[in-house]
C-alpha cells in the first residue's frame, strides 16, 4: 500500500499547548507520533512510502476561506515583527490569541491578534514558524492519496501531520489547521460520490461544518459525546445537516468507557448508512485516540479492536483514503495503526 508522508511536518513542534485552566503542557501532537508510526510500518512488508505531490493552493481554497489561509501563511512573521520579545527567542513561543470572537460575526479584524481570535477556536492549535508549510505538506499527502485511489481503484494511507478534522472553512483548532480529509473528499467529489467516516475519538467538527449543507458527500462521525468531551459545542446526535445537506450528516456521540463490543455495533450502523448512500469513494478520518489508555481519550478500544474496525470498514470494498488524525499513546501508536491498516493493504 502507498503511504504518502512528508518529513516537512517535523519542524512544526510548538514548545507547548494550553490545557484547561491555562496549564502549559508539552505539545501532545508531536513529531514522535510520526516516528512511531513510520517505524511500525517499516517492519511490515507492504508499506510503500511515497513523497506527496504538490497540488498547489487551489484544492485548499476550494474548501477553506482564502483570507483564513492567508492568515495561516503570514501570522508567524507578522507576530515576530510585532513583538521584540518573541523575536529574541522565537523557539520558546507559540502564536495564540487570548481573546475570541465567540458568537459575534464581526468584520474580520485588521489587527493580528484580532484575526487570531477570529480564526482560532481554542488554545490547542499552536502556530510556529514551520506550521503553515507543515499544514500544506499534510494536505498534499491527503490529496496524493486521493489521486492514488481514484487512479488505481485501491486504498492509500495519508500519513498526515498536522491532523485536520477540527479545522473548519475559516478556523483552526485542536492541533488542526487545514482539513486534510475534507480537502481530499472535496477533490474526490469532482469524480464521484464520497463518504467521510471519522473514527477519531473527538467529533470531526471541521468536516461536519464544511460539508453540512451538501448532499454530494455523506459525513459521519463516531466520537466521545460533546456533553463531556472536546469540542464541547458540536457533535451532538441531532445535528443531521441543513438545507440540501439535511440527512447527509450523522453524529454518533458515545459514552465514556465505550469498549470494542459497543463500538463495533455502532460502527455497523454507520457502515449501513454508508452502504445506503452508495458512494464511489471513502475517506476515513482515522484517530487512534479511542485507544484504551490514550491521554486525551476516555474510550477503551484495544489493538485487536482496531483490527476488527479496519476489517469491517474494508468489507465495504470502497476505494479508501485513510487519513491520519489524532492518537497520543505514542508507545502503542505505531502498532495500533498497523493493526487497523493491514486490513486495507
Ligand atoms: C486531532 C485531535 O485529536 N485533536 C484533539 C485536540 C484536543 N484538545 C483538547 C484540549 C483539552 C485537553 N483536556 C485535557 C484533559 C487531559 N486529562
Ligand atoms: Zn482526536
Amino acid at each position: 500500500m502507498k503511504i504518502f508522508h512528508s518529513e516537512v511536518h517535523r519542524a512544526h513542534y510548538p514548545p507547548f499547548e494550553i490545557f484547561d485552566g491555562g496549564k502549559r503542557v508539552p505539545y501532545l501532537e508531536n513529531p514522535d507520533r510520526m516516528d512511531r508510526i513510520t517505524a511500525a510500518l517499516k517492519k511490515t512488508d507492504w508499506a510503500d512510502f511515497v513523497e506527496p505531490s504538490d497540488f498547489g493552493l487551489e484544492p485548499i481554497h476550494a474548501v477553506h476561506d482564502r483570507e483564513y489561509i492567508a492568515f495561516l501563511a503570514s501570522c508567524w512573521t507578522e507576530w515576530l515583527a510585532s513583538d521584540p520579545e518573541v523575536a529574541a527567542s522565537p523557539e520558546t513561543h507559540a502564536f495564540l490569541p487570548a481573546t475570541f470572537a465567540l458568537r459575534r460575526k464581526p468584520p474580520v479584524p485588521a489587527t493580528l491578534l484580532g484575526r487570531a481570535g477570529f480564526y482560532m477556536m481554542d488554545l490547542s492549535a499552536c502556530i510556529v514558524e514551520a506550521t503553515y508549510n507543515a499544514a500544506l505538506a499534510s494536505a498534499n499527502c491527503a490529496l496524493s492519496a486521493a489521486q492514488r485511489i481514484s487512479d488505481s481503484s485501491t486504498n492509500a494511507f495519508a500519513l498526515c501531520r498536522p491532523p485536520g478534522h477540527h479545522a473548519g472553512k475559516d478556523y483552526a483548532g485542536g492541533y488542526c489547521f487545514i482539513n486534510n480529509a475534507a480537502v481530499a473528499a472535496n477533490w474526490l467529489s469532482a469524480k464521484g460520490k464520497v463518504a467521510v467516516l471519522d473514527i477519531d475519538y473527538h467529533a470531526g467538527n471541521g468536516t461536519q461544518d464544511i460539508f453540512y449543507e451538501r448532499d454530494d458527500a455523506l459525513t459521519i462521525s463516531i466520537h466521545g459525546d460533546p456533553n463531556y468531551e472536546y469540542p464541547h459545542y458540536i457533535g451532538f446526535a441531532d445535528e443531521a445537516g441543513a438545507g440540501a445537506g439535511l440527512g447527509y450528516h450523522k453524529n454518533f456521540p458515545l459514552s465514556m468507557g465505550t469498549a470494542d463490543l459497543a463500538y463495533l455495533s455502532i460502527l455497523n450502523e454507520a457502515l449501513d448508512m454508508i452502504r445506503g448512500f452508495t458512494p464511489d469513494y471513502l475517506v476515513l478520518s482515522t484517530g487512534m485516540d479511542t485507544f484504551d489508555g490514550d491521554p486525551l481519550g476516555k474510550f477503551k478500544i484495544t489493538r485487536a479492536g482496531f483490527g476488527e474496525i479496519g476489517k469491517r470498514i474494508n468489507s465495504m470494498k470502497l476505494p479508501t483514503v485513510i487519513v491520519m488524525e489524532g492518537g497520543y499513546a505514542n508507545a502503542e501508536l505505531g502498532e495500533n495503526v498497523v493493526s487497523l491498516l493491514e486490513n486495507f493493504k
